[in-house]
C-alpha cells in the first residue's frame, strides 16, 4: 500500500516536471534525471562499455591505481557513503583498500532499487565490508547516513563518474555547499570530474556510431509514453549532441524532424513542435583542474590532491572539509 502511494507520488512529480520543463520558452527541456528508468539505466551501462565513451573506464582506472594512496589520506575509522552508487563496480577498489585496515561500513545511496540490488551483488562478497543500502535522493540519503554514525567515525563520501557535470554550474556549487553543511571536520569527498578535451572526442562519446546514446536519449520520450500515456512518435525525433564552447559542456537534444503535436494525458499537456525544434535533455559539463580547486574552495572544501588519467582526461579530486 505504502509502495503504491510512493509510486503514485513519484508519477505525479514526473508528470508535473514534464509539463513544467516542456513548457519552457524559447527552449523546451526535460530533466536529465528522468533518463534513468530501468531501460535508461541498462542503456547507460552499455554506454560505459563503448570505445568512444572513455569516461567510466578512466574513472575506474584511476580508482584502481590510486585506491591505496587515497585511503592513506583518510583517518581510522572511516565509513563510506556513495551518492548514486549505480552498480558499484568502481567502488570495489576503494572498499578493498579500506578493508585492509579493518571493518568497513558502506552506504550506497541511490533512488533505484535495482541499482542497489546490483551493487550488493557486485560488492557483497568483499571480506570485512558491511553494506547498508539507502534508497532515496542524494541529500536525504546523506542525512540518513550522517544521522546514524557514531562520534569518532569519519566519513568518505564518493561522488564519482562526473555526475556533478550533469548539474548546471550554479546548482553544482549549491549542491556541494549542501553536502559540506552535512559533513564534519575529518570528513572528505572524492569527486570525479571529466576534464575538457578535444571537441571531436566529446562529440563521438555522446553520439556514438552504434546509436546507443541515441537510444538512451530517445528512451526518455518512450518513458513518457509508458508512464504518462503520451503519444510521442519516436521515429519523428533524432538524437543530437552539441558542444557549447562557452559553457564547456555537451548538450543532448532531441530534434523534432517534422511539425507535430504531442499529447501527454497524465500531465494534462499538449504541445505542438515546429519542424527542427529541439527538446534539451541533458548537459554534461567538462572541467579544468584549477576550476575544480576553485569550486572546492568556494563551497567550503580544500582540494588536497588530484589524480589524472593519462589516456582520457579525467580527474579524481580528494576534497577535505576546510576550516570555516
Ligand atoms: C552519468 N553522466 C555522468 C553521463 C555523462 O557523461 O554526462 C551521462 C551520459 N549521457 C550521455 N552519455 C552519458
Amino acid at each position: 500500500m505504502l509502495a503504491q502511494a510512493l509510486d503514485t507520488q513519484a508519477t505525479q512529480e514526473f508528470a508535473s516536471d514534464v509539463r513544467h520543463y516542456l513548457s519552457k520558452t524559447p527552449q523546451r527541456e526535460l530533466h536529465s534525471k528522468y533518463l534513468y528508468d530501468d531501460v535508461g539505466t541498462a542503456l547507460f551501462e552499455v554506454i560505459t562499455l563503448l570505445p568512444e565513451y572513455g569516461l567510466t573506464r578512466a574513472d575506474e582506472r584511476l580508482l584502481k591505481a590510486n585506491a591505496d594512496a587515497i585511503v592513506r589520506r583518510l583517518p581510522v575509522p572511516t565509513i563510506v557513503a556513495e551518492l548514486g552508487s549505480g552498480s558499484g563496480r568502481k567502488t570495489r577498489w576503494i572498499l578493498e583498500a579500506l578493508a585492509k585496515r579493518g571493518y568497513v561500513l558502506y552506504y550506497p545511496i541511490d533512488v533505484s532499487a535495482s541499482a542497489l540490488h546490483a551493487c550488493r551483488n557486485e560488492l557483497g562478497t568483499i571480506e570485512s565490508v558491511h553494506i547498508v543500502e539507502i534508497e532515496g535522493a542524494y541529500i536525504e540519503g546523506l542525512k540518513a547516513v550522517t544521522a546514524r554514525r557514531s562520534p569518532g567515525e569519519s566519513l568518505l563520501l564518493l561522488f564519482l563518474g562526473s555526475t556533478i557535470g550533469n548539474f548546471e554550474r550554479g546548482p553544482a556549487e549549491e549542491f556541494l555547499r549542501e553536502i559540506r553543511a552535512l559533513l564534519r571536520p575529518d570528513d572528505s569527498l572524492l569527486l570525479g570530474t571529466d576534464l575538457v578535451k578535444p571537441v571531436e572526442q566529446l562529440l563521438a562519446a555522446y553520439d556514438d556510431p552504434t546509436g546507443v546514446t541515441a537510444a538512451f536519449n530517445l528512451n526518455l520520450l518512450a518513458r513518457i509514453n509508458r508512464e504518462l500515456g503520451a503519444d510521442f512518435e519516436l521515429r519523428n525525433f533524432r538524437h543530437e549532441a552539441r558542444y557549447n564552447e562557452t559553457e564547456r559542456r555537451i548538450e543532448m537534444h532531441l530534434r523534432s524532424e517534422t511539425a507535430q503535436t504531442v499529447n501527454i494525458p497524465a500531465a494534462d499537456f499538449q504541445m505542438t513542435l515546429r519542424a527542427g525544434e529541439t527538446i534539451w535533455t541533458e548537459s554534461s559539463h567538462k572541467f579544468g583542474l584549477a576550476e575544480v580547486q576553485r569550486l572546492a574552495r568556494s563551497t567550503g572544501f580544500v582540494c588536497v590532491e588530484q589524480w589524472i588519467d593519462p589516456e582520457w582526461p579525467f580527474a579524481e579530486n580528494l576534497l577535505t572539509v576546510g576550516s570555516p
